[in-house]
């Protein structure tokens, strides 16, 4: 498994540059490398000067290290555990985003991991839009050994996610986790097919699906954001993962998804094996850009 310290590794390296060892308590600063760094990584521009500011004005005595970091944990907010086990039997979970942001991967590694938990998931491959994306969820559960629900291409998405709901119910499978097909967040008519996969969903079990979560490419940066809004004005958003954050050095968009969308980020990619999946924790996330 990936951790947090190898995964953020890049812009750790990036970020020692900027202060220099430590002399007594007090470390110095470089406050223009710094600003050009926070930039650069797509950290918003209001929080960059706040930043800056704050850092600047600080007592002498204060560490500028340790500030930084706690105005940056601050700006994150607490860690939001995600509890599998719930009232709702089974618990469905619908995944979306744009096209390869790691949806496929992300079903196939949350799967696995409420394996581990003691459930019986079902995944559920609704991207019908091409040949091989059911069929790459299907090679996952037979690597997982897990409860599949596919469909060919071409066939109604809806209708597979209907299917994955109503078998999972016979089979008492739960979570039910489902894949959906990569779509652009400024293509319409894919747009539209999400509420009405929700919909399907429904009709089968009222409440479902109960999560919907976006898979962001942490690569993207500040376009993950403007992605997250779109999707979340189709279909209002419970949770976000962040995927490839190992090797990504725009990471500090993750600083304006709690300000900008108000959806908490609940597990975090850091690599593409099964069990690069990790609860997103703030704590982790910001001592592993220092080197804890
Ligand atoms: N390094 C790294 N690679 C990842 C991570 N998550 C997914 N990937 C890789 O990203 C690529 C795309 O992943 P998929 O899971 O197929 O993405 P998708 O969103 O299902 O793609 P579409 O179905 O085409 O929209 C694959 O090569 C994955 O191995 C991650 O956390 N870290
Ligand atoms: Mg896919």
């Amino acid at each position: 498994m990936v951790a947090w310290v190898t995964a953020l590794s890049k812009t750790r390296n990036i970020i020692k540059q900027v202060f220099s060892p430590s002399k007594g308590d007090v470390d110095e600063l470089n406050v223009e490398a710094l600003e050009e760094i926070l930039l650069r990584s797509d950290v918003p521009v209001q929080l960059t000067l706040e930043i800056i500011d704050q850092l600047d004005s600080a007592p002498r005595n204060v560490s500028r290290k340790e500030l930084l970091k706690d105005l940056l944990l601050a700006e994150l907010g607490e860690a939001r555990p995600f509890e599998w086990a719930s009232d709702q039997k089974p618990l469905v979970l619908l995944l979306l985003g744009v096209n390869g942001s790691g949806k496929t991967t992300t079903a196939a590694k949350l799967a696995k991991r409420t394996m581990e938990e003691g459930f019986k998931p079902m995944l559920c491959g609704s991207d019908t839009f091409r040949a091989a994306g059911s069929s790459q969820l299907k090679i996952w559960s037979e690597k997982l050994g897990c409860d599949f629900v596919g469909g060919e291409m071409g066939a109604d998405a809806a209708g597979v996610a209907f299917n994955a709901v109503e078998t999972a119910l016979i089979k008492d499978c739960n979570p039910v986790i489902v894949d959906s097909a990569g779509r652009m967040h400024t293509k319409t008519p894919l747009m539209d097919e999400l509420p009405k996969m929700a919909r399907a969903m429904n009709k089968k079990l009222v409440g479902a699906p109960h999560e919907i979560w976006m898979v962001l490419d942490a690569s993207l940066g500040q376009n993950a954001v403007i992605q997250a809004k779109q999707f979340n004005a189709v279909l209002p958003l419970s949770g976000i993962v962040i995927t490839k954050l190992d090797g990504s050095s725009k990471a500090g968009f993750l600083f304006s998804v709690r300000s900008e969308l108000n959806v908490p980020i609940l597990f975090a990619g850091l690599g593409e094996g099964e069990d690069d999946l990790v609860p997103f924790n703030p704590e982790e996330f910001v001592d592993a850009l220092f080197g804890a």
